[in-house]
């Protein structure tokens, strides 16, 4: 089982071996953190993007899916892009949340890295509530049997690390 920390600030400062991204099924680059990845990592992240759509992903990355590339500039060895759900308030969306993060845990224990950060997937643009998920995505990490030795969700504002802090304590 992996260690989880929170920390507050901006994902692509902080350095890892693999980066999560919240991206979309285009994989093709976006707003938010998604945004924010590919500025500061460089084309070179768009570039392996491009590539997979036209090799592997030729309909997209399906939601709950992740797919990994190299991290440009960052100061990581990967990204690993996944497709969070647009909110619903339904199981199978919440699983398909949860499913994000099984899988990104799933290619990083496939490319072996050990440090992992995340962002909050799913709950800026794709707007589900925060609590809700925060609960999932520690729920999810906690449960889960990764090689990951530290996830470290990285979380952009006061309330994202107060949701994420309380679904942490109530892990017990
Ligand atoms: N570091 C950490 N967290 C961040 C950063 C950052 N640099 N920037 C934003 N956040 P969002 P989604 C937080 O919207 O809801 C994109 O256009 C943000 O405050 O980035 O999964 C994609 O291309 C929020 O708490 O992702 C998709 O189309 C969390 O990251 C769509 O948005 C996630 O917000 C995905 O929407």
């Amino acid at each position: 089982m992996a260690l989880i920390e929170l920390v507050r600030g901006d994902i692509t400062a902080l350095p890892a071996d693999a980066i999560v991204n919240a991206a979309n099924h285009t994989l093709l680059g976006g707003g938010g953190v998604d945004g924010a990845i590919h500025r500061a990592g460089g084309p070179t992240i768009l570039a392996e993007c491009r590539r997979l759509r036209s090799t592997t992903l030729p309909d997209g990355l399906p939601t709950g899916a992740a797919v990994a590339t190299t991290a440009g500039l960052l100061p990581a060895r990967w990204v690993i892009h996944t497709a969070g759900p647009i909110w619903a308030k339904t199981l199978d969306q919440a699983d398909l949340l949860a499913s994000c993060y099984v899988e990104s845990l799933r290619v990083a224990d496939e490319l072996g890295a050990r440090r992992v950060t995340c962002p909050a997937v799913s709950a800026g643009v794709y707007g589900w509530p925060m609590e809700d998920a925060a609960r999932i995505a520690i729920e999810t990490v906690a449960a889960s049997s990764t090689a990951v030795d530290v996830v470290t969700f990285v979380l952009f504002n006061a309330h994202a690390i107060d949701a994420f802090r309380s679904a942490l304590s109530r892990l017990g």
